[in-house]
């Protein structure tokens, strides 16, 4: 078992087990974005990526709120303009962009309360998890912005365009039960048990064949905007990779040997 932690101020970072665990950090602020800690993200990703040993991550907050989009807190419009369309470009957007093209599964724990891009960022992942007193608050209308971090079209894709409409033009707050209903989070969990959930289900992950699962998120991205003629020349692409890959090689000879098949070692 390997054990590795490295932390900014902002973003803290432990590897253990094939499994990378982000947790955004600035509790007082809900773990609300300030540009320090959307270049600390941007370079953990990086570094997660790079990482051969990590084989899955988890995002989570600090504290008691998952992430309350935008730090509202070095906003004052009273005093100045803000070009938002600046931030969204420079960091909003290319966040997404990472979640989304990780090559490696993320699982979002929502521990407490996501807001505005809070809740982009964690539906950005592959797979959500909350706690029971988890909230998931729109918010954008309240402070007269648009649904950003790709919402207006994660929304529409997960639960309808009508659900879509009435969630951010109400600003509605969904409860975990209604955001597990709506088809938001995958499961729910007691607060106490969240954590040890969240890192069976990734160790889980972790373990298994690494490039198997990121082509198999990468088709099931790109089903989102492909054909179905566009998706079956996809996945046989895809199977001839994995096809000729050492997991594909070693999941078939444990099958044949009756043991379970082993895809990763740690080192
Ligand atoms: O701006 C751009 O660059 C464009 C990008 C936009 C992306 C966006 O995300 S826009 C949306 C920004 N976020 C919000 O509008 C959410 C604002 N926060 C809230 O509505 C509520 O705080 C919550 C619904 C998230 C949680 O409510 P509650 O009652 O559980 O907690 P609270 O008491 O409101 O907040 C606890 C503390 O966190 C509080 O600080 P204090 O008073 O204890 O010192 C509060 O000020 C702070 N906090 C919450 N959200 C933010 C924040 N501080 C800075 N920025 C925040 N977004």
């Amino acid at each position: 078992m390997t054990a590795k932690t490295n932390s900014s101020d902002t973003i803290q970072l432990t590897i253990q087990n094939g499994v990378a665990t982000i947790t955004l950090n600035r509790p007082k602020q809900l773990n609300s974005f300030n540009e320090e800690m959307h270049k600390a993200l941007a370079a953990t990703l990086d570094e997660v990526v790079e990482d051969e040993q990590v084989r899955a991550v988890i995002i989570t907050g600090a504290g008691k709120g998952f992430c309350a989009g935008q730090d509202l807190g070095n906003r004052d419009p009273r005093k100045q303009t803000y070009d938002l369309g600046q931030t969204i470009t420079e960091f909003y957007n290319p966040l997404m962009r990472r979640l989304k093209d990780l090559g490696k599964p993320t699982i979002a724990v929502v521990n407490g309360v996501a807001a505005g891009a809070g809740i982009g960022i964690a539906l950005a992942c592959d797979i959500v998890l909350c706690a029971d007193k988890a909230k998931f608050a729109m918010a954008f209308g309240k402070i007269g912005l648009v649904p950003d971090s790709g919402l207006t079209w994660t929304l529409v894709q997960l639960v309808g365009l009508a659900r879509a409409k009435a969630l951010v033009l109400t600003n509605a707050t969904l409860s975990a039960e209604q955001a597990l209903e709506y088809g938001l989070v995958w499961r729910v969990y007691e607060s106490e048990r969240l954590m040890d959930e969240a890192l069976a289900l990734t160790t889980a992950l972790a373990h298994g064949p690494a490039l198997g699962t990121a082509l198999t998120i990468k088709a099931l991205n790109a089903a989102t905007y492909n054909s179905l003629e566009e998706q079956l020349k996809l996945e046989a692409n895809y199977q001839q990779q994995a096809g000729f890959s050492d997991d594909y090689k070693e999941g078939v000879t444990a099958f044949l040997e009756k043991r379970p098949a082993v895809f990763y070692k740690n080192k």
